[in-house]
């Protein structure tokens, strides 16, 4: 009978191990060409993708290679004073996605006390609706992601209580599927991207025995295929942004054990590209800062040398979380 699973295939000459000064040439340098077509084509995102790069960097113990004035006047463009929220870039409209990267951005450049904390904590809290849930911006879509966002970017700024955490948590657990996963929302499709959106959030709130964490840790570690690549849900391809979002999941749940750690170390060496350096989705296919960070991040989880710890709830280094006093829940086994 054929193999039915969807895979890639490793060849022989792909890396064996982490090629971590590459993986910050690549990133120093990207963004250094304001008119590069692929920069001008992620301006929608470009806060985000400055959070990316930090994290990576600060994981790399590479910080101080970075001028941090540049990356804090960035935060204050993008601030919207009207709302309280920020945007990818200055012009833009202010999203909780954004305002979350742009408070991370701060807690590790250690200049939260620049922020406007109050503006924050009102933009967040006006975006709960009355079903607990949260929508992303002015335009209403409501999505876990929100959830997440809203409740890493009060916690990081010690405000969780200025939100209803009790609705909010009703509502998270309310779309949790009959697979033990979760979705966007009530009734969604069980997506690992966003059961690390739901794991974190109640990991922020200190609410994960709400759950039952062995149902949802086998639908999980049911994410890794043959090559050791984790995917998104059945059927689909590995990619390297999920050995974060389930790495992430197992490891709050206290299962990380539940897959193989050497297989998926094997995958994501595999997916660096040896000669412009930075990770790509797969094996073969172009890098870029998100699977830079998300690859780097992952091979932290899983102990690698040369990297600080990072923690999986805000997937940013402990020691910036440490020194916040910032707390997450993690289940054991
Ligand atoms: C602070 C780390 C951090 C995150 C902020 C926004 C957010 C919170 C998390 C996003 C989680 C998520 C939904 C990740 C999935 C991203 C992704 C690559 C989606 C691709 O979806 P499809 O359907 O891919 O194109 P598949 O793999 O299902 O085919």
């Amino acid at each position: 009978m054929a193999n039915l699973v969807k895979d890639v295939v490793i060849s022989q000459d792909t890396p064996k191990d982490l090629l971590l000064d590459k993986h910050i040439d690549y990133l120093l340098k990207y963004g250094t060409d304001t008119n590069d077509f692929e920069f001008c084509m992620t301006e929608y995102l470009r806060m985000s993708g400055m959070y990316w790069m930090l994290t990576t960097l600060a994981t790399a113990k590479k910080l101080h290679l970075i001028s941090k004035d540049q990356f804090t006047e960035f935060i204050d463009q993008c601030f919207d004073k009207e709302t309280g929220g920020y945007s990818a870039c200055p012009g833009h409209d202010p999203h909780i996605l954004y305002t979350l990267s742009a408070v991370q951005i701060a807690c590790i450049l250690d200049s939260v006390d620049r922020l406007p904390i109050d503006d924050i904590v009102r933009y967040i809290a006006g975006l709960q609706l009355p079903d607990g849930s949260f929508t992303g911006d002015k335009w209403g879509e409501i999505d876990t992601r929100f959830s997440f966002c809203a409740v890493a970017t009060l916690s990081l700024l010690n405000r969780l209580s200025s939100i209803n955490v009790k609705k909010a948590v009703e509502f998270v657990l309310s779309c949790q599927n009959f697979d033990g996963g979760f979705g966007s929302k009530p009734k969604s499709e069980s997506h690992a991207g966003l059961i690390y959106c739901c794991v974190g959030f109640l990991s922020v709130t200190g609410e994960l025995g709400r759950i039952d964490a062995d149902h949802l840790g086998w639908w999980l570690c049911e994410r890794q295929l043959p090559s050791g690549g984790l995917n998104g849900r059945p059927e689909k391809l590995p990619d390297v942004c999920y050995s974060w979002w389930v790495i992430a999941s197992l490891t709050m749940l206290g299962r990380q054990h539940w897959i193989s750690k050497d297989q998926l170390r094997r995958y994501i060496f595999a997916s660096q590209d040896c000669e412009t350096g930075g990770f790509s989705d797969r094996p073969g296919d172009l890098p870029d800062p998100f699977h830079t960070l998300f690859g780097v991040a992952a091979l932290s989880l899983l102990g690698e040398s040369n990297l600080i710890p990072i923690n999986p709830t805000f997937c940013m280094p402990q020691d910036v979380l440490s020194r916040l006093g910032v707390e997450s829940q993690v289940l054991t086994k």
